[in-house]
């Protein structure tokens, strides 16, 4: 199980990765156009230019960016892929939403609401959907969010690097209870998750 590659360190990566490109974009404009401010104020410089086409730097200002623009939607969807493509062995819930809780299915006909409680280091795969309106389940650890629609199933899946306790809630606005509609996530050791599935 351990060679199962987090997405979350993609995103992470891709991230940093486009803040770092706009860093250098947005400190390499504003450089360049302090410095042609004083180089060609008009003072040093009365008589403008008339500069016409240059055939390299139009060339450049093409190539450069689209390269740097594809390389980001590259990285981006290197991330997507590993948040879509579910790894083998993955403990597998289904996660309905309801006005207003979340109702979560175990595959032994476990049933809890508005609590998951899954082993560490073990992907995990929830298959959602929803019983009324839409609703959209939110794991922020996990960097993960699906929407919950009611005669489909959507999927997401995390990988629990780490026990300890999470939150879980709905973003969609789905009535006047949206608010109370989250619940606790927690990530427990393998012996504990047995033990957790199968009291009652
Ligand atoms: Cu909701």
């Amino acid at each position: 199980m351990n060679d199962i590659v987090n997405p979350l360190k993609g995103i992470d990566l891709t991230f940093i990765y486009i803040i770092g490109f706009s860093l250098v974009l947005l400190v390499g404009v504003t450089a360049a156009m302090i410095f042609f401010v004083f180089r060609y104020r008009r003072s040093n410089h009365p008589e403008p230019a008339d500069i016409r086409g240059n055939w390299m730097l139009e060339t450049a200002w093409t190539v450069i960016p689209t390269l740097i623009v594809l390389s980001m939607f590259y990285f981006g969807w290197q991330s997507y892929i590993g948040l879509r493509d579910v790894p083998p062995g993955a403990v597998e819930l289904t996660v309905y939403g309801q006005q207003f809780s979340w109702i979560i299915d175990y595959p032994n006909g476990k049933q809890v609401e508005n609590e998951m409680v899954v082993p560490v280091r073990k992907p995990v795969k929830l298959n959602v959907t929803s019983l009324d309106v839409i609703h959209s389940l939110f794991i922020p650890a996990y960097k993960v969010k699906v929407d919950a629609v009611k005669g489909m199933e959507t999927y997401l899946w995390f990988f629990p690097d780490k026990e300890g306790e999470y939150e879980f809630f709905c973003t969609v606005y789905c009535g006047v209870q949206h608010s109370e509609m989250n619940g606790t996530l927690r990530v427990v050791s393998e012996t504990e998750y047995e033990k957790w599935l199968n009291q009652d």
